[in-house]
């Protein structure tokens, strides 16, 4: 399989879609620290959404970037905004792709973010939600591809 980064702000899901895409029981976990270990060999990167809201820290994920084979940028359909310039998906060497997480959540605009994703430049975008299972099988798949 692809090794896949997930990347986004803290509360976006990434730990939570993790366990998902793992096949594993849903519990809140604070990630602490960049974690690449677990039953799946290491497919999942997880990051602490602190890493992409702290400019200091971003370096640390352009390095685990280079470790994996695609960056996952993650956003929430409840989001207000989004984090992610333009086009920055540019100055990444690897495919990047799009996440738009919370997708079942009351009051959650996905079609909104997935253009906020889509203005990044991710390709593809997929639409989940990691508690109902929506949108799971179809990651799975690409990184399988
Ligand atoms: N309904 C719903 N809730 C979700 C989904 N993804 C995450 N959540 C909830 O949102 C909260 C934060 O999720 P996390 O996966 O811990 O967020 P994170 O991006 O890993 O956050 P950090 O570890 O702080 O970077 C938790 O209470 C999750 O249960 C989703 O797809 N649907
Ligand atoms: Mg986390």
């Amino acid at each position: 399989m692809k090794r896949l980064i997930l990347i986004g702000r803290s509360e976006a899901g990434k730990t939570t879609l993790t366990q998902a895409l793992r096949g594993e029981a849903i519990r809140y976990e604070k990630t602490q620290s960049v974690c690449c270990s677990g039953k799946d060999g290491g497919v999942i990167v997880d990051t602490p959404g602190e890493y992409i809201q702290t400019r200091h820290l971003g370096g640390a994920l352009a390095v685990y970037s280079y470790e994996s084979d695609v960056i996952g940028l993650l956003a929430s359909a409840t989001e207000p905004f989004s984090l992610f310039s333009p086009a920055i998906a540019a100055s990444a060497n690897r495919p990047v792709i799009g996440i738009v997480t919370k997708c079942s959540e009351p009051g959650a605009r996905p079609e909104m973010v997935r253009l906020w994703l889509k203005d990044a430049g991710c390709d593809p975008i997929f639409l989940v939600d990691s508690v109902t299972g929506q949108g799971i099988a179809q990651i799975l798949d690409y990184l399988r591809q």
